[in-house]
Order: structure tokens, then sequence, then C-alpha cells
């Protein structure tokens, strides 16, 4: 019987590379975003090189009757789900707290926060009933510092940080595994969210180093999910070698 991932936020960056490199180990996948066009040419692709089947489920996850009406609708063999990655997230601005614009910290908490808690409640009661899954987080480093200006985006990756400690505790009984994994510098889309189609801006975020690619959480959250069955991998820090912590780099000028 071949596994089934749902990796939501699969339209770009790391949810895209996990999709990919799932597929490539064979598993189904259920891929969600809001971009179906997106969603429906990765799902042909990989149907036709790797020979899985792929459902698509375009969702906004800020909206909780749209998420529970999508994933609630997948026949029931799809609910079968033995890996979940909560990958969809985002940040909006980069500005000080007092300059903050509230539109953009709605959409982050929204987002990043009760987006990941209304996907999780639907499909951890699917593993509750099988006593089996693995759900992976996405934090970030801003989910382990502060640094100027990251203000409410960090603090919504340090309630993800929070929401991973949790869910091991409430999901124990069930031998649910929960694991985070929290990168620096990914180059993606994200700056170019981030900036809000400030492409010059988002390039320059990832000059002067070089900085971990979407590949590269894939695979090792592939690794964190391909682990023996006993084991766990509670929390993983990843950084481009580049890149110390929030604050300090060693970047070309
Ligand atoms: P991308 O911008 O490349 O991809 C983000 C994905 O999230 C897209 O597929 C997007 O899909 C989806 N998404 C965003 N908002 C929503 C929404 N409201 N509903 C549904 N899907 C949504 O960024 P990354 O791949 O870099 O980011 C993925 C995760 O990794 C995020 O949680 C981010 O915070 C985290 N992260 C990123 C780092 C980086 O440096 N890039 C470092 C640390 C963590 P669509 O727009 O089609 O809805
Ligand atoms: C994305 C990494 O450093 O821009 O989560 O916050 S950072």
């Amino acid at each position: 019987m071949p596994k089934i991932a749902l990796i939501t936020g699969a339209t770009a960056g790391i949810g895209e590379a996990c999709a990919r490199l799932f597929a490539s180990y064979k598993y189904n996948l259920v891929i969600t975003g809001r971009r179906t066009d997106r969603l429906q040419r990765l799902a042909d692709e990989l149907t036709r090189e790797n020979g899985v089947e792929v459902q698509v489920l375009t969702m906004d996850v800020r909206h909780r009757a749209e998420v529970e009406r999508q994933l609630n609708g997948l026949d029931e063999d799809w609910k079968a789900v033995d890996v979940l990655v909560n990958n969809a997230g985002l940040s909006q601005g980069l500005d000080s707290l007092q300059d903050g614009n509230t539109d953009d910290w709605d959409t982050m908490i929204d987002t990043n926060i009760k987006g990941l808690l209304y996907v999780t409640k639907v499909v951890s009661n699917w593993m509750i009933a099988r006593k089996d899954g693995h759900i992976v987080n996405l934090g970030s480093i801003a989910g382990k510092e502060v640094y100027q200006n990251g203000n409410v985006y960090c603090a919504s990756k340090h309630a993800v940080d929070a929401l991973n400690k949790a869910m091991r505790i409430d999901l124990l009984p069930y031998g649910i595994r929960v694991s985070a994994i929290h990168p620096g510098a990914v180059e993606t889309e994200f700056s170019e969210v981030r900036f809000k189609g400030d492409t010059d801006r988002a390039k320059k975020v990832y000059e002067g180093f070089e900085p971990l690619t979407a590949h590269d959480i894939a695979e090792t959250i592939y690794f964190m999910v391909s682990r023996p069955k006993h084991v766990n991998i509670n929390d993983l820090i990843i950084m481009p070698v580049a890149q110390a912590n929030s604050v300090y780099w060693n970047k070309e000028r």
C-alpha cells in the first residue's frame, strides 16, 4: 500500500520541493494551496514522472470552513494520511512594530498560526483513528530568535514552536510522531512575498552567500519522516553555513 503525504503550500518553494521528493519515493500525495493552476500542473507532472496518485485541494488555510470542507471531502481512502507537512506560511513586510501594517499582522497570524491549527485539527483526528502518522511543522529560525523588524512574523513562528511541543504532548497516547524543522534563509518565493512583489529587494536577501535550497529542506524532512517508527526528531534547526543565527552572517561584499 503506498503511503500518503499531505503537504500544505505545495505551489512553490519548500512545499513544492517536498511534493517532488515524496513523489520520487512513491508516496501518493494530497497537495494544497491557493493557486490551482500550479497545483494541477505539478500533480500532472508527478503522476506522469513517478506513477503516483495526486489529489489537488485548492484552499486558503485562513478560511476554516473551506479547510474543513476540502479536507473532509476527500474519499475515505485518502484520509489515511501517513505524513502531514504543515508548510503553508508567509511573511508580510519587514517594519518596526510601531510602523507595522495591521493587515499584514492579520495575514501572518491567520496563515501561520490559525491555518496550521485548522489543518492539524482535521488531519490529527484521522491519525488518531489509525493510531499512526507523522506531523512535520515548518517553523523557522524566526521561531527560535527575534530580529529587528521581524516582530509579528517571529511571534507567529514562536507560536509554531509552541504548538509543535503541544501537539507532541496531546498526541502522545496515539503514537503519532510530531517534529518541527526550523530553517534559516532558504531561497524560495518567500522574500518576494514578504516584499510584496519587489523582486529586486527580494533578490538582495540572497546575495553574497549560498542560501539553503527548498530541496535541502525537503531532503531533511524526508530524513526525519523515514527514521524507524520508534524514533522521533523533535526539533531541528538548519542553517546556511554563512548564517550563524538571525543576526550574524558571513556575506561577500
Ligand atoms: P514560498 O512563498 O515559496 O511558498 C509558500 C507556500 O505557502 C506557497 O505554496 C503558498 O501557496 C502557501 N501559502 C501561503 N499562504 C497561504 C494561504 N493563506 N493558504 C494556503 N496556502 C498558502 O515560501 P517557502 O517555501 O519559503 O515557505 C514555506 C514555509 O517555510 C513557510 O511556513 C515559511 O514561513 C517557512 N520558512 C521559510 C524560510 C525561507 O527562508 N524561505 C525559512 C524558514 C521557514 P499559494 O500562494 O498558492 O496559496
Ligand atoms: C524565514 C527566515 O530569517 O527571514 O523564516 O525569518 S527569516
